[in-house]
């Protein structure tokens, strides 16, 4: 029994947080991957250490923990030394010549601590600085040797360490996570064969068609440059100036505008690879492939407003939730799906498949269901994981290739250039989140900061003195797929890839009627903003070709009159019918209301007996209740025991709880009723669509808001369970199934 069974301190996932006892590695996660490939070197197996023998962290075998574990430091019972080691006594106060005279020069340990200070920071990412991540590992339901010799879909059932971090774009490292922007969705796997990098998003289009356009793109969506405003935001006129001449961005602008761009969890939104990649088989044999993400919880938004609160009321929201239900144990799940697909399929498509502002509708390629992501563990450290994880779109494995996308060929460079400069050298890959489970043996030496002591003369290939070693592994290697390639050197674009509006219209036709309304308020929202007229009308003249009733309710907003449309240059554009998938309503999730945050509203003479019915009865099915009141400390109960208050009215406003429970209670409800801050709370709660439950003379706080009973179009509001107090196991359930579904959107007059 370590520390963790003897239930001492933190998350038995992290063996290395809990003192020398507990850094054995744990036992699961991963199944035990082939041996390794062992050859006449002297070096080292073990995972970047120079040990050998025994202590050898077995390859494979719970692999993430075992391999970080070795650089975890824990600092339990031990004396604080200088980073030469050197055991330091006095950390409070420099060596001065006198009590009050100068600080000696020869002060090192002043010396050495400010001059690390002085360097901690490094450039934060160009785009993307704003993340959260966590470990997990993928697992394969069948082995798909089939499609493709790719080691994490070699076995059934077999798992594959991985680390996922979801971003904000536009943002700097200290901005809030709520802000309308696409998501980055990347996912290191850490494959028996290398590292795997799927560095997509959560949306499966992208802006532009080719990597010649993106440091454009990224100048104008960043804040402008003489006054460095606006922060992680699109709403300002260099944006849209640019995409407004760019229409090939239509079709992404209208999913960024989408409710997907203000996701209400990291946990509950779709992944996609993007571009169209390749699966290649153990024969050579290979076909196109599209990566997808289904969150478990279901694809969630926020409201446009409650987003807004929250980036001021909790600008880490995403990431605390990441946390907050990773550390309960409430593992986010994905599921994996492939669309396959011919190279003769591809070539029937009404669009070229190496587009990466098309999608292939799933009534074209179904999707296939091949595995499972479970994140399960938070990082030890921000910094030594999070922020200097590098993904890289160049890091394929066998089984896997590129195609001609001209975006991803140009993503190829860029990110392993990017993190040269970002991590400080060419040996970025060293640093423990980065480097592969399989052990690294080449001819690449030295550069900053090198950690690894290769041995032995020889540093070149071929050679006869190391016994030839490393070796080319043949077969066995990575093998480009031997497209063949034609064609006269040029720059240009194929026909195909210039019609920019009909997936456009297939996602706007795709859309509820209150997506629709959403995505017309977030253009007006944006516009608003944008301060030249000519920039404003260029864009609306892109949507009438998408829909004349979407430019013509932007265009009303805006105060204009819809512009001519701006000119098309394909004749006959392919016709789509309405694909549900595109809508969020599709994916309601499977975890009903497991990590919901619901508030009780709470204060003196509230029922007791029935805050704990509620309270536990939420606790059973996994959701995260708070008692909210006025102010903190105890609050007496009309019966039972005083609770004590969790948080405040102030410190914790609506917009951090997915849904409201006002408790019976004369005196209580005396007190709610009077204090205008639960009036807005309650009034958020309604406005953002949320589920209410008010029992008893609660009702009355209900009334004081003055919220509507029944839905604009005259429908039962089902999210909205009041009633007396002895019906509340009914109202209960309806609160919780409403709670477990979409939210009451139908509140929105349209
Ligand atoms: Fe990118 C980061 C996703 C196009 C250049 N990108 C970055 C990250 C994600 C994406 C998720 C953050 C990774 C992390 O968490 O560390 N990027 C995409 C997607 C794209 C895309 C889905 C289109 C399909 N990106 C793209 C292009 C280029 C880049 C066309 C350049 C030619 N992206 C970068 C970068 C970043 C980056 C500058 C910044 C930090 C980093 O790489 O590590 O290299």
């Amino acid at each position: 029994a370590n520390a963790v069974s003897a239930g001492m301190r933190d998350n038995p996932a992290k063996p290395g947080e809990i003192g020398i006892q507990g850094r054995t590695a744990p036992t699961g996660a991963t199944v035990q991957s082939p041996d390794p490939v062992v050859h006449a070197s002297t070096v080292s197996e073990a995972h970047g250490s120079a040990k050998t023998g025994e202590e050898q962290p077995v390859l494979g075998a719970n692999a993430l923990a075992a391999s970080l574990d070795r650089v975890r430091a824990d600092d339990s019972d031990q004396a604080l030394t200088s980073n030469q080691g050197v055991p330091v006594s006095d950390n409070q106060n420099s060596l001065k010549a006198g009590l009050r005279g100068p600080t000696a020069m020869e002060d090192f340990l002043l010396r050495e601590k400010i001059t690390h200070f002085d360097h901690e920071r490094i450039p934060e990412r160009v785009v993307h600085a704003r993340g959260s991540a966590a470990h997990g590992y993928f697992e394969c339901y069948k082995a798909l040797t089939e499609l493709t010799c790719a080691a994490p879909f070699a076995e059934d059932g077999k798992r594959t360490p991985v680390f996922a971090r979801f971003s904000t774009v536009a943002g700097g490292a200290g901005s809030a996570d709520t802000v309308r922007d696409v998501r980055g969705f990347a996912v290191k796997f850490y494959t028996d064969e290398g590292n795997w990098d799927l560095v997509g998003n959560n949306i499966p289009v992208f802006f532009i068609q080719d990597a010649m356009k993106f440091p454009d793109l990224v100048h104008a969506l960043k804040p402008e440059p003489h006054f460095g405003m606006p922060q992680a935001s699109s709403a300002h006129d260099t944006f849209w100036d640019f995409v407004s001449l760019m229409p090939e961005s239509t079709h992404m602008l209208l999913w960024q505008m989408s409710d997907r761009a203000i996701p209400r969890s990291y946990r509950m939104m779709q992944g996609f690879g993007v571009h169209t990649f390749r699966l290649v088989n153990a024969d050579g044999a290979s076909v196109f492939c599209k990566f997808h993400w289904t969150p478990k919880a279901g694809t969630h938004s926020l409201i446009w407003d409650e987003a807004v609160k929250i980036g001021g009321a909790d600008p880490d929201y995403h990431r605390r939730d990441l946390w907050e239900a990773i550390e309960a144990g409430a593992a986010p799940e994905w599921e994996l799906s492939l669309q396959v697909f011919s190279e003769d399929e591809a070539d029937g498509m009404p669009f070229d498949i190496l587009d990466p502002t098309k999608i292939v509708p799933e009534e074209l390629v179904p999707l296939i269901p091949v595995g499972r992501m479970v994140l399960n563990r938070n990082p030890d450290n921000f910094f030594a994981e999070t922020e200097q994880v590098a993904f890289c779109t160049a890091h394929i494995v066998p089984g896997i290739d590129f195609t001609n996308d001209p975006l991803l060929q140009g993503r190829i460079h860029s990110y392993l250039d990017t993190q040269i400069s970002r991590l400080g050298g060419a040996n970025f890959h060293e640093l423990p989140i980065n480097s592969p489970l399989r052990a690294v043996h080449n001819n690449q030496r030295d550069g900053m900061h090198r950690q690894t002591l290769n041995r032995g003369r020889v540093a070149y290939e071929p050679n006869s003195l190391g016994g030839g070693c490393p070796f080319q592994a043949g077969a066995a290697g990575f093998k480009s797929f031997p497209q063949p390639v034609d064609g006269d050197k040029i720059r240009a674009k194929p026909e195909k890839f210039a019609d920019h509006y009909s997936q456009a219209r297939l996602f706007w036709q795709s859309q509820t009627l209150t997506e629709q309304l959403h995505i017309v308020n977030a253009f007006r929202f944006e516009l608003t903003r944008v301060q030249t007229p000519s920039v404003r009308q260029r864009v609306v003249s892109l949507l009438v070709n998408v829909d004349p009733m979407l430019a013509q309710q932007v265009a009303d907003g805006l105060g204009f009159d819809v512009p001519e449309a701006a000119p098309v240059l394909v004749d006959g554009q392919p016709e789509y019918s309405a694909s549900p998938a595109l809508s969020l309503t599709a994916y309601p999730g499977e975890t009903g209301i497991a990590t919901r945050r619901v508030a009780l509203l709470v204060a003196d003479g509230v029922d007791g007996a029935m805050v704990t019915q509620v309270y536990e009865h939420l606790l059973q099915q996994g959701a995260v209740p708070r008692l909210v009141g006025q102010k903190l400390g105890a609050i007496t109960c009309s019966a039972g025991k005083p609770f004590q208050v969790e948080i405040t009215l102030s410190a914790a406003p609506s917009a951090l709880y997915d849904a409201v429970v006002i408790p019976d209670g004369e005196q209580a409800t005396t007190l709610l009723a009077a204090d205008p801050l639960v009036a807005e709370f309650v009034r958020d709660q309604y406005r953002h669509c949320k589920p209410l439950l008010a029992a008893g003379s609660a009702t009355e706080v209900i009334d004081k808001a003055e919220l509507p009973d029944v839905l604009p179009n005259g429908d039962e509001d089902f999210s909205l369970a009041v009633g007396e107090a002895g019906q509340l196991p009914e109202l209960l359930q309806q609160f919780a199934e409403a709670l477990a579904g979409q939210r009451e959107l139908g509140r929105e007059a349209l």
